[in-house]
């Protein structure tokens, strides 16, 4: 071949694919048997190789879960992935792993998955069932999920199905206060449990506040905001709020602060609120909240930056338990600016997951000991990982996801899918596998690796189970 059919060829269509084929087969050859190479004299394209090998890796083990779930559990809510079974929430099955997984598949452009999923969404889907459902759960998982996908997708059944869904959700915010009860029967509206707490009172303005900018109806923006800001006024005299509440009489159970379970997701979505609609009644939440944060639960401790617990009211120390669902709060940090405390939390967060390779559900940061072994397949810390990167291109957030991700096959994964982890320590599998695995865990994963561009932070928000949702101008 002459030199200049060479440059040719080179440059064309066909010799590209080929040429980008060959590299990527050298690549592969390198990372399994080791290479000798010099890092330093082509740093960039060795970390773009190997975002794009990882990127595809991800993919495929989303796929080995997914092929799972539609052996074993098609129709269902759940896959047990070591009985090969299935199990469901309620006594019909509102489809959450399909439900969760889609916007995953659009986001990885799995096309032929993405239209599986949607086919047994939109002709098995029915809320016309009377049986009691968790608002929250229900709202991240399945509203969230049917708002995004709209917006993914463009078919209008997602819609409808949406709208029904928050219609027969909408009982639960009549309570005395407006913040709504837990419980909500799905064909009479009949409430149950008013003891609830900020996590749930709070993670629902993205959902309902994109209901009604879609519709035009203000109701459910209406609704969800006085819930947030009946528990905002709440709120003590040091700005923080507490781990339960009763949404009747509006009085604290619990006074216990911090950025765990029962909160976490209540400050998430102050910030990604004020992002997402531009609201500056939620924005002073928020700057209000944060700044009480930092000022009393922040912890320069031995082992590390942390967060700890106090007392809403007199502020003193009650644990100094962190854990898993606390790994969120890297990305908060990160979203809001705040890249100084975002990136020290996360080395942090990292020590933890490093602990027994493989994170805990939560540890004591002043002993550094596990106070709860298992390992549910959460998403928090990569999540973390994920906005740290993006923002920060720091190429040591890539090696921190690459390293979750190996512990996660090493440790995780069996023939059929993915598993939950009895204990970090022994490693023994658990006969499940939740459906925000594929909704976040591996979305996040393939986000770290995928191109930059792939979410554009100016356009889309993540509600909090990583369904994208469209940011609506501020006018
Ligand atoms: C998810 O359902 C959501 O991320 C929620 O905010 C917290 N818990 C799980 C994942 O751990």
């Amino acid at each position: 071949m002459l030199i200049g059919d060479f440059e040719h060829w080179i440059f064309s269509f066909k010799g590209v694919l080929i040429l980008k084929k060959l590299i990527l087969i050298i690549a592969l050859v390198c990372m399994t048997f080791g290479c000798s190479d010099d890092e330093s004299k082509a740093p960039v394209k060795k970390e773009a190789l190997d975002k794009e090998l990882l990127a595809e890796r991800v993919k495929a083990e989303f796929l080995h879960a997914w092929e799972g779930y539609k052996k074993y559990a098609w129709g269902h809510d759940e896959l047990k992935p070591l009985s090969k079974g299935y199990r469901d929430w309620h006594k019909k099955p509102l489809l959450m792993t399909p439900v969760d997984a889609f916007s995953t598949m659009k986001i990885m452009r799995l096309d032929r998955e993405a239209e599986e999923a949607k086919n047994l969404i939109l002709e098995s889907l029915s809320f016309d069932i009377d049986m009691d459902v968790q608002l929250f759960e229900i709202n991240i998982r399945s509203l969230g999920s049917l708002l995004s996908a709209y917006q993914l997708d463009g078919d209008e059944r997602f819609l409808k199905l949406a709208v029904d869904l928050a219609s027969r959700l909408l009982p639960a915010f009549d309570s005395r206060t407006g913040m709504p009860y837990r419980y909500v029967n799905l064909a009479s509206g009949k409430t149950k449990d008013p003891l609830n707490n900020p996590a749930e009172i709070g993670t629902l303005l993205l959902e309902w506040g994109t209901l009604s900018k879609i519709t035009g109806n203000p109701i459910y923006y209406q609704k969800a905001k006085r819930a947030v800001q009946a528990l905002f006024n709440k709120r003590s005299n040091n700005d923080l709020v507490g781990t339960a509440i009763n949404v009747e009489t509006g009085k604290w159970q619990d006074t216990e602060s911090h950025i765990s379970a029962r909160i976490d997701s209540y400050y998430e979505y102050l910030l990604k609120s004020w992002l997402m609609f531009g609201d500056r009644d939620i924005k002073k939440m928020w700057d209000t909240s944060i700044k009480a944060v930092n000022k009393h639960l922040a912890d320069e401790a031995e082992s590390g930056f942390w967060y700890r617990r106090v007392d809403m009211n007199t502020t003193e120390t009650t644990s100094t338990y962190f854990g898993a669902l606390d790994a969120f709060f890297p990305a908060v940090l990160a979203l809001s600016g705040d890249l100084e405390r975002a990136a020290k939390l996360q080395k942090s967060c990292y020590k933890m997951w490093m602990l027994y390779e493989i994170e805990p559900e939560m540890i004591d940061y002043s002993t550094m000991e596990v106070v709860a072994d298992y390992y549910i397949l959460r998403p928090e810390n990569i999540e973390s990982v994920y906005y740290l990167y993006h923002f920060t291109e720091d190429s040591k957030y890539l090696g921190m996801g690459k390293e979750y991700f190996e512990n996660l096959v090493k440790y995780c994964r069996n023939d059929v899918a993915y598993a939950h982890l009895k204990s970090v320590k022994t490693k023994e599998q658990q006969d499940a596998m939740e459906s925000f695995f594929l909704a976040e865990t591996m979305k996040y994963f393939y986000l770290i690796f995928a191109p930059k561009e792939t979410v554009d932070f100016d356009e889309v928000i993540f509600n909090t189970e990583a369904h994208p949702l469209k940011i609506w101008r501020v006018q």
